[in-house]
């Protein structure tokens, strides 16, 4: 009852408010999706891996640590509190669940499992195995799933083991599965390494998001079907045996572990999947995890039939559109709401159209402090002016918005820019952002209705990803883009008919646009060739021998492994920094107390980061490494402050700041 009433206070309260200016403060992301949180009772720890949404209202959570809870009530009607019950305990790792004909199925570490309540007491009191899982032991030979498809067959995902690179130590780790309800199993695809997220959408199409790491320049989702090799190299191992749907083998790959882009590697091995959307590291998020249509008809505004993807690292969802172009699946991401409380792993639609999330961050740091969380995203009713779709023409893109804009900034293809770049398809772990070149735009065409834009571009680049910025496009009211940048791959262009632009849809100025001459690195540099005075790498020959030599290391969960040193003032130190752990690092000894704001810049740096051992140019920033990948290591020289005091060592790379840190005393 609560709600209409608000509603009409609300509306009285715009209507005032639009009497008066037109131009009131920037909108945000929470005009448009607000976030609720669901309280959790404080005796639960509700690390989710797992959520499923039950026709009855309920919820059902399960966790990693080897619980599942259902919930009554989570849509807290009437403001009142959720109701905590728990179903079941004592599994190992539950990072999946799925609710079908009064049943639960989960992943544990080592099986799929269902689970009945017989009884009716509200607790589960059969666990039958469906299919048990190969493992090695190790830490990393993380399950997923299952997702049930339109025949009621489950797909689940193995992620590789770690062992400094990943490795499919247990048999079909590294795969997407096929699993029956009696159990029989089919391997379907491999070249999966960290498959936290997967889904299947309304055309019983199956899309993963991968994660940043060896043989995965950055993040993506990718389309999977059989026989499909996804690009890390450890599942590999298991193409010999009976079932599997390809004959690929690490030597295959050998031959094109060059770092030249994926796409290109694709040519030589036809095998190798390309993604349809690469989600650009840092630029949008750091750690993709769940996937989900949106399939509420509008219930959740106005992204029908598109997707979106949760970041857990970066505690945040993005959003996605796909198109087919020549058979294929391609398309592009955009930001879409941040600030969930912890790391998001898991989304599911409520029966209402919203939308459920589900967080953790043991282990896995993420933005939103909290160590676990449940919290629920519901659309307020109003359109948000955002770039609804970009897709692509054979001449260049079309974008499309959500509302009409005004025709004099969608017609100023100064407020246009794009820019190709892709990564590096390698065994080193990541890859810097490779290959980048701006496109010249040569006209825009607005649609009649004034929601879209034909932008006529130059330079495109089958295989690249295309950076779309937006500037200054605006609503007859003046109100701006709430996020004005999109990133589509571009696998294909698409055969057809190309624009004709009259006189007023030519651009004006055929230049490139002014950012291409402050272009801070040159396409292909590598990150350690870019030569700073604050990164020696060689002892000064002036020096004969240091005064001090300070060693550090990492340790899993964002370490160093010495969290405190000692330099004298104005002494001649080397620091050794070797990275041990299974994740990118760098140190970055700083001014004292600018630990956060040298993070935060970091964070912020845009195209360049990766090209810049994510080191911003800033005077609070002393003396740096470069990112080490796991496994390397590397000496820096430099000369200790001469002011006494308490100084910061960090790790610079997004994500890491906040709780990666160490503190350097220079002593008198
Ligand atoms: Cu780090």
């Amino acid at each position: 009852m609560k709600r209409p009433f608000f509603y009409l206070i609300a509306s009285f309260w715009l209507l005032q408010l639009g009497a008066v200016a037109q131009k009131a403060r920037p909108q945000s992301e929470d005009d448009f999706y607000q976030i609720r949180t669901i309280p959790i009772p404080e005796n639960i720890e509700l690390e989710v891996g797992g959520l499923a949404v039950l026709p009855d209202g309920r919820l059902g959570v399960s966790t990693r640590r080897g619980e599942i809870w259902l919930v009554d009530n989570p849509y807290m009607l009437g403001g009142s509190s959720p109701f905590f019950s728990r179903y079941a305990a004592g599994l190992h790792e539950v990072l999946g669940l799925a609710y079908r004909d009064g049943a639960f199925y989960c992943t544990q570490r080592g099986e799929l499992t269902k689970l009945t309540d017989t009884d009716g007491d509200g607790r589960a009191d059969v666990f039958a195995p469906v299919h048990r899982f190969d493992l090695s032991g190790n830490y990393h030979e993380y399950a997923y799933g299952p997702i049930f498809d339109k025949n009621g067959d489950m797909f689940v995902t193995l992620n590789v083991a770690w062992v400094g690179y990943g490795d499919g130590l247990g048999k079909w780790h590294g795969w997407l599965l096929k699993i029956k309800p009696n159990g029989e199993m089919s391997p379907i695809a491999t070249g999966l390494r960290s498959p936290a997220g997967f889904t299947i959408n309304s055309a019983n199409d199956v899309f993963y998001a991968e994660n940043q790491g060896d043989w995965v320049g950055s993040g993506r989702v990718t389309h999977l079907e059989k026989g499909d090799f996804a690009g890390n190299a450890g599942g590999l191992n298991w193409t010999k045996e009976p079932g599997s749907p390809l004959t690929l083998t690490k030597a295959d790959l050998k031959a094109v572990d060059t770092g030249a882009p994926m796409h290109e590697a694709a040519k030589q091995l036809p095998q190798i999947k390309l993604p349809c959307v690469w989600f650009p590291h840092t630029l949008m998020g750091i750690s993709t995890s769940d996937i989900l249509e949106d399939t509420t008809r509008g219930a959740f505004g106005p992204f029908a039939g598109q997707y979106f993807v949760a970041d857990q690292g970066h505690s945040k969802i993005m959003r996605m559109s796909l198109e087919k172009v020549k058979g294929k699946y391609q398309g592009a991401c955009y930001p879409f709401r941040e600030g969930f409380a912890s790391g998001l792993l898991r989304l599911r639609w409520g029966l209402d159209g919203s939308l459920f999330g589900g967080m953790t961050s043991r282990g896995w740091a993420s933005t939103g402090k909290a160590p676990y969380a449940l919290q629920r995203l519901v659309w307020s009713g109003k359109t948000p002016f955002e770039i609804k779709a970009i897709t692509a023409k054979p001449d260049g893109f079309e974008v499309e918005f959500t509302l009409p804009a005004d025709q004099k900034t969608l017609q100023n293809t100064m407020n246009y820019q794009i820019s190709g770049f892709t990564y590096k398809y390698q065994s080193e772990y990541g890859s810097p952002i490779i290959n980048q070149q701006i496109c010249a735009i040569k006209g825009a065409v607005v649609s009649g209705d004034r929601t879209k834009v034909r932008l006529v571009v130059d330079g495109l680049r089958e295989g690249y990803i295309h950076e779309l910025k937006i500037s200054n496009v605006q609503t007859d009211q003046g109100a701006g883009l709430l996020h004005n940048v999109g990133y589509y791959t571009l696998n294909n262009l698409p055969e057809g008919e190309k624009a004709v632009l009259t006189a007023s849809q030519m651009a004006h100025q055929h230049a490139m646009p002014k950012t291409a001459a402050k272009m801070p690195v040159k396409a292909g540099a590598k990150p350690s060739e870019v030569k700073s005075a604050k990164r020696i790498t060689k002892m000064p020959a002036s020096w004969g021998q240091p005064d001090q030599v300070l060693t550090v290391g990492t340790r899993p969960n964002l370490n160093y492994s010495v969290k405190e040193m000692q330099v004298k003032a104005g002494s001649k130190v080397k620091l050794v920094f070797n990275n041990n752990d299974d994740m990118t690092h760098n140190l970055v000894i700083v001014k004292p107390n600018a630990a956060a704001a040298v993070g935060k810049l970091a964070e912020n740096m845009g195209l360049e980061s990766s090209g810049l051992d994510y080191v911003p140019n800033s005077a609070l920033v002393l003396f740096h490494t470069k990112l080490l990948q796991p496994n390397g290591s590397e000496a820096i020289y430099f000369l200790a402050p001469t002011e006494p005091g308490t100084y910061t060592y960090v790790c610079t790379y997004p994500g890491h700041a906040s709780v990666m840190q160490g503190v350097l005393k220079v002593t008198k």
